[in-house]
Parts: C-alpha cells; structure tokens; sequence
C-alpha cells in the first residue's frame, strides 16, 4: 500500500539474553522511527520496559497450552499460532524473527497459514552453532535459514560459520549489533562506585548467562591472578547452570571474599559505568554484546579471541584477546592495564570512541530499516 512504513511482528526470546535485549532495542528504535511495531514472545521482553502509547510498540502473549495426551509443550506451534492472530489482526506486513529455531520455524508456519507477509531471520549465535550442530534440529534450523525471505547475522564470522555448517549459498547480510552510548556511559559519581567496592579497589566485571560456552571459571582463574597482585574486586552479573561451580572455585582459590555474585541484576549499565575492565572469557561468542556495553562505559576489555569478538574489540587498542583458555595471558593482560593508568585511559577512550563511531545505533537501525523496505517489498 504505497510507500507507508512495513508494519513488522517481532519474535524474541524475553528473558535476559543478548538477543532478546537486541530484538527489544531495535524493535523500540523502529517504534520511535515511526513504524507499527508488535513484539511476541511467551513473556514481556524483559527491557521492554517503554510504556505502550497509542502506536505501541504492543506486546501479544504467546499463549501455552497443558494437555495430558501432549508429552511436551510446542512452542513453535503456539508461536506460530499467535503470530498468525497478530499478522491477521493487525495487517503485519514484515515479521523478524530472532533466532532460526524456534522463532524463524514458526514464522514460516505462519506465513504459509496466513500467505501474506515476509520473514526476515536475525542469527544470534548458539542457534547455528551449538543447536544448529546438533543434529535433532539440522534439517529444521537449514530450513528456517533457507526459506526466509532475508536473513542477517550479528557478526561476519557468525555468517561465515553458518555458510560452513549447514552448505547455504544464500546471501546472509552481516548487520553487527549496537548500543546506545547516551544509556551506556561512563559514571563518575564515587557514591555510586562505593556501593559495590573500596576506593583502592580495582573493579572487574563478567556478565553472561553462565552457560558452559562463558567458561565462567576461567573469569575466576583470571581474577584470582590478578588479585594476588593487585587490591580487586569481582563482580559477577548474570544466572545459569555453571555459577554454583564458579563459586566454588573462588571460594577454593581464596578470593570469595572478593567477588560478588549479583544475579540476574537488570541496572547493569550502573554496575558497567563505574567497572575498571570487562572479561569475557568464552570458547565462543558470535559477538558479545555485553562486552560492547561495557566498551561504551570506557571499560577495556580483556576477552578471548573467540567467534565475533575480534569485530567488537580490537586487540591491543580497545582491550585485549587472547586465546581460549589462557588464563595466564588474561590475567597479564589485565594488570598491565589495571597496573599503568596511561594504559587503562588510553584503552577506556578508545573503547567508548570505537563504540560510538561503530556501533552507534544510528548507524545500524537505518541498515535493519533497509533490510524492513526491501524484504517487504520483494515480490
Ligand atoms: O550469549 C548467550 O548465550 C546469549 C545469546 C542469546 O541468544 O541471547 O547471545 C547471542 O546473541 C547475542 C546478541 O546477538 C550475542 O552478543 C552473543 O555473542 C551470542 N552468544 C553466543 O554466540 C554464545
């Protein structure tokens, strides 16, 4: 219908997670460029916290079902179905699913329920390579990448691998994840720092889902060096699987009284603009958006040189990479910057600038915005 904005259904994961806080970001960034914007999700996304005015962005439930005869729910087919209501209801013309399963799946089901509209698939990371590897959703997940209309990747390499992995030809545009700098900053205010640690203290901070693939225990390890050197202090962000085990290393390496384990903390722009370095230790990490928000609060970061990292932090200018799994190098790399303050300036400087200058979501919204006008108007 002539050159109005496409009318887009985003489907997300709501809990946090790097790419539920993505799809929450830019489907608020395209609310407020203009466009009718309708999250779907089992729950509210949890950033999602903008109230809905009169244009939205809305929010419609996925609703679940409990049958004694079912064995296990069926998400995509419960997506499905509530996407199809919303695309019916609301004249979607565009859906963005984030993630290929379960989400880009049920968008398919729903365009071929209601034949109207494209889907256009983000892939985040573990979807492709830990469920894609997984042979249970091979056929499915090469499916869902295959038949969407557009498909983008949050990094180069993540495109590349899922070229790789699953033999697929088609163009996978890279569109790198962004942050937004006014949010993300650097606080200076020292009653706020004092809340979480002693003047004298350096501040290091890890923030993830704690699944196996952050090797949380190596942040630990990495910590532990660093504070038989230096006055520091840990602050873990974040809740899963392997935080019990990472809280038994500390307790057993001594440095428990050092290191606080917050949880799932949502304020974590305040705990990322007083934080002094930022690890990010993990065998793989198709970007690592975490640590992108921390480089917007001047924050070096110490990471290894996994996935997509090395397309957020440049090694040796905004922080420092090393291999997986050397803790040694880590930890020499984080005193060298915690230990010469011309160092950790130059470092926290270039992080911001490289944020601003690269991932400022003025210069990626328009790119997504683009992708929205030509897949809605692909024939
Ligand atoms: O890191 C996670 O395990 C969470 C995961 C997600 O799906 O929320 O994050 C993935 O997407 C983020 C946003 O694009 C990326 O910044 C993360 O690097 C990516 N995680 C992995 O590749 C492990």
């Amino acid at each position: 219908s002539g050159t109005r904005s496409p009318k887009v259904a985003v489907l997300c994961h709501t809990g946090a997670g790097g790419s539920g806080v993505v799809a929450t970001e830019l489907g608020l960034e395209v609310s407020r460029a203009g466009y009718e914007v309708h999250f779907v999700g089992t729950a509210m996304p949890f950033r999602l916290t903008e109230s809905q005015g009169l244009r939205g962005p809305y929010f419609h439930q996925i609703s679940g079902f409990a049958y004694a005869l079912f064995e296990q729910p069926y998400p995509e087919l419960s997506a499905a179905n509530t996407l199809t209501e919303v695309i019916q209801e609301h004249g979607v013309d565009l859906t963005h699913a984030h993630y290929a399963i379960p989400h880009a799946s049920a968008a398919l089901h729903a365009r071929s329920i209601t034949r109207r509209g494209k889907v256009m698939t983000t892939l985040h990371g573990t979807d492709v390579t830990l469920v894609g590897a997984e042979p249970t959703f091979r056929h499915t997940t090469r499916h869902a990448i295959e038949r969407s209309d557009h498909v983008t990747a949050v990094s180069h390499s993540l495109a590349g691998e899922t070229r790789e992995m699953f033999g697929i030809e088609r163009e996978i545009e890279v569109i790198h994840n962004f942050v937004d700098s006014e949010r993300f900053h650097r606080i200076t205010d020292p009653g706020v720092r004092a809340r979480f640690a002693h003047p004298e203290e350096a501040l290091i901070v890890h923030v993830s889902n704690f699944r196996p693939i952050k090797r949380v225990e190596d942040v630990v390890q990495v910590f532990a060096r660093i504070a038989s050197e230096i006055p520091a202090r840990l602050l873990m962000i974040g809740d899963g699987p392997e935080r019990a085990r990472a809280f038994e290393l500390a307790r057993d390496l001594g440095v428990i009284g050092r290191t606080q384990f917050l949880g799932s903390f949502p304020d974590v722009q305040t705990v990322l603009g007083i934080c002094d370095l930022f690890l990010l230790t993990s065998s793989h990490e198709s970007f690592g958006l975490a640590a992108l928000e921390a480089m917007a609060c001047e924050a070096p970061v110490v990471a290894s040189n996994a996935g997509g990292i090395p397309e957020v932090v440049e090694d040796g200018v905004s922080g420092f990479l090393s291999p997986i799994g050397d803790v040694d190098g880590m930890a020499h790399h984080a005193l060298r910057i915690l230990r010469d303050s011309a160092t950790y300036q130059r470092m926290g400087r270039a992080a911001r600038e490289r944020a601003v200058t690269h991932f400022h979501p003025r210069l990626i919204v328009p790119q997504y915005l683009a992708a929205y006008a030509r897949t809605a108007s692909q024939g």
